[in-house]
């Protein structure tokens, strides 16, 4: 019932600027589908009934946090013995591109089942199906990250369903390369950061203590950040490059109204906000890091997946961009990597066993291999990365 209710929510609207004609509905989608007989249908599955039945919360878990193997069977310390089911990883935006591909890769595998926390329901069937999922792997859940109402229901769902969350995989995201005016989220807040950031901080939040809980003995938040957001790079000394500044545009809470809708407080630029929502993206998996890594043994991560130059993220831009942009990636940056192969990428980030060191930002080479890349310094700073979480908390009610 309460996700039917976010549903009824347009996602987002359009606020000119003053003197412009009145607010546009934009993207107002109505998602007149409710947590499905089919999510609750699988709530009440055998894998979980297994796993209620070997208390799976008790205090002895601990202990196990630190095995590092992939297991397809996860561990109850009480006895020993094993609790059979499968992991469980949450992945928001598995309706397209990278997270569907990644979704795909984990159900391939029949270990992990695969929450896919998505703003359109029937696309999101549409997508599992056309992507050969098998039903019993996963489980669509309405979630729309450009509301916190939306982002609390369904986090409340959740507990309610009793389900356990092994790994959780920030990975939606909207990009308005071209936008003129600023669009904002239900609460007013700028689009881009509104979305890619504070939903994703809100719902991280909510959730940390649920993965603290349980038992799967390599437990990961993962976010996916970009080469874009870092300014070390070539990419991300393509203007207009990713700068937080003193984030007085964050303060002021990014509306537009009595504060700039940028974090760094200047004007407008759609795509300057998506870069800096990145680097808030890897700046908050750092301080989740420094502060619940050693309590939790969870693995904190962001990566940058390549450059996957097809997905929908470029819907919004100029139809001659969609059109070289592959090409140009392919064959001058040879930065392009195919929705399936970034897809194998994440699901490695979320199962490997080799990658659960924390607070680290993955790429890869160009033989696909991982390794622990640096991010720039904005995007590696302690103090601002203390700031935004601060600010983070005050703009989605945690403070
Ligand atoms: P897609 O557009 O294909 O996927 C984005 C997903 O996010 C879609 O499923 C979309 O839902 C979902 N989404 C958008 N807004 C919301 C919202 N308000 N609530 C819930 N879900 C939402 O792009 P990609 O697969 O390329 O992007 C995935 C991630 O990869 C992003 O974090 C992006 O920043 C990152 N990335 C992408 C790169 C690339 O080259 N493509 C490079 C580096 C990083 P819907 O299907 O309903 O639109
Ligand atoms: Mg970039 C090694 C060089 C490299 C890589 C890996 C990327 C990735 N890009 C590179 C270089 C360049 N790009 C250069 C030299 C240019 C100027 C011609 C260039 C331009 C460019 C544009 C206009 N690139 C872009 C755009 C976008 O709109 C994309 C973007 O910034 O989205 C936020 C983009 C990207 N380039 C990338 C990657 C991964 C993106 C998109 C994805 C992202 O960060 O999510």
């Amino acid at each position: 019932m309460a996700l039917q209710t976010a549903a009824l929510v347009p996602a987002t609207f359009t606020l000119p600027k003053e003197g412009k004609s009145s607010p546009s509905f934009k993207d107002s989608t109505f998602f007149g589908v409710s947590l499905s007989d089919h999510a609750k249908a699988d709530f009440s599955s055998s894998a979980l009934r297994c796993k209620r039945e070997f208390n799976p919360r008790n205090g002895a878990v601990r202990a196990e946090t630190t095995a590092t193997a992939t297991p397809a069977i996860s561990r109850s310390a009480v006895d020993g013995k094993k609790t059979l089911r499968k992991d469980s990883v949450f992945i928001t935006g598995a309706s397209s591109g990278l997270g569907l591909a990644t979704a795909k890769a984990l159900a391939e595998t029949r270990k992990w089942h695969i929450i896919m926390a998505c703003r359109d329901f029937l696309k999101a069937e549409r997508a599992a199906k056309s992507a050969g999922m098998s039903k019993q792997n996963y489980t669509i859940l309405h979630l729309d990250l450009a509301s916190l109402d939306s982002v609390r229901e369904f986090v409340d769902g959740y507990k309610r369903s009793g389900r356990p969350l092994d790994v959780l995989v920030c990975n939606a995201a909207v990009y308005q390369p071209i936008a003129k005016e600023p669009s904002f989220t239900a609460e007013g807040f700028e689009l881009s950061v509104g979305t890619n950031h504070l939903g994703h901080f809100l719902l991280s939040r909510l959730l940390l203590d649920d993965l603290k809980q349980s038992d799967y003995p390599s437990k990961r938040l993962i976010i996916v950040g970009s080469i874009t957001g870092n300014t070390n790079t070539l990419a991300g000394n393509v203007p207009p490059k990713a700068n937080l500044g003193n984030l007085r545009g964050l303060a002021g809470g990014l509306n537009g109204l009595n504060s700039s809708t940028m974090i760094d407080g200047e004007e407008f630029d759609g795509a300057k906000a998506y870069k800096d929502s990145k680097v808030c993206n890897m700046l908050t998996m750092q301080e989740f890091h420094r502060r619940f890594h050693e309590e939790s043994g969870i693995t904190f991560a962001s990566l940058y997946p390549g450059c996957i130059a097809m997905t929908d993220l470029f819907r919004e831009h100029i139809p001659l961009f969609r059109l070289l942009f592959p090409s140009f990636q392919k064959y001058i940056t040879k930065g392009f990597v195919s929705e399936h192969e970034a897809g194998k990428r994440l699901a490695q980030v979320v199962s490997d066993p080799s990658l659960t060191k924390s607070s680290v930002y993955w790429s890869w080479n160009q033989n696909s291999a991982s390794f622990e890349n640096q991010l720039s310094p904005e995007a590696s700073d302690e103090e601002k990365a203390r700031k935004i979480w601060e600010l983070s908390e005050k703009l989605v009610g945690l403070a």
